[in-house]
């Protein structure tokens, strides 16, 4: 009993530390793609949320998780979607390094381009940064054309602009030729 609270007295510490840590560190907001067709979706997506607040930084809003039909290469299972915002200390490569990780350790095996995936994180946005380099595009550069992650990205900040594009969420919404279907995933 006095070990189980002093064990949870020291996790308290440890997560004090962290956001002090966190607060003397100039952080940026990211926004974050969750998508999952393959194995227990719910579960790898609560996980890779876990794994995210323990590694990226804080989870400072999360959408609901969203029934989404597959874009792209449409012959695979629905998608279970969600959009993360975080705040992070992480420069965007740092970011992207630690996503991957969790890609990895989650189970992804990268086969076929737009194919079913056992999870995929894409950054979306980081602040109003405009990045192209080999490994990494901020924004998105689909994000304008997919209803899977304007929905969801809409239901969590309507109106933050689009640094190229210059339109807010609501306004690439309205704007999105695309039609596939996505719904407010309800589980039972
Ligand atoms: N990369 C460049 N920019 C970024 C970024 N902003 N975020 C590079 C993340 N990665 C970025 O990605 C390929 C490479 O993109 C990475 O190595 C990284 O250096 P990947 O995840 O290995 O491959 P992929 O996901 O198959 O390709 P891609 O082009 O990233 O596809 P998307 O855009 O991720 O689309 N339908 C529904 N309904 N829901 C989905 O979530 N997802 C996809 C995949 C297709 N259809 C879908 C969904
Ligand atoms: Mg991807």
């Amino acid at each position: 009993m006095a070990n189980e609270r002093t064990s949870e007295r020291a996790k308290e510490w440890v997560e004090e530390e962290r956001s002090f840590a966190r607060s003397l560190v100039h952080s940026f907001t990211a926004y974050l793609l969750l998508g999952a067709n393959l194995g227990d979706r719910i579960n790898t997506l609560h996980r890779a949320l876990d794994l995210i607040a323990e590694r990226v930084g804080t989870v400072v809003q999360k959408s609901a998780m969203y029934e989404t039909a597959p874009w792209g290469v449409t012959d695979q299972p629905t998608y279970l979607n969600q959009v993360l915002a975080i705040d992070t200390a992480l420069q965007p490569e740092e970011l992207l390094n630690q996503t991957q990780a969790i890609e990895h350790e989650l189970g992804r095996v990268r086969l076929e381009r737009w194919g079913a995936r056992l999870i995929d994180i894409d950054i979306l946005f980081y602040d109003q940064l405009i990045l192209k380099t080999p490994r990494l595009t901020i924004p998105h550069p689909y994000l304008h054309q997919r209803r899977f992650t304007l929905v969801p990205l809409a239901e969590i900040t309507p109106n933050l602009v689009h640094p190229i594009l210059h339109k807010t969420t609501l306004e690439l919404l309205a704007a999105c030729t695309d039609t596939s279907e996505v719904g407010v995933f309800v589980t039972g």
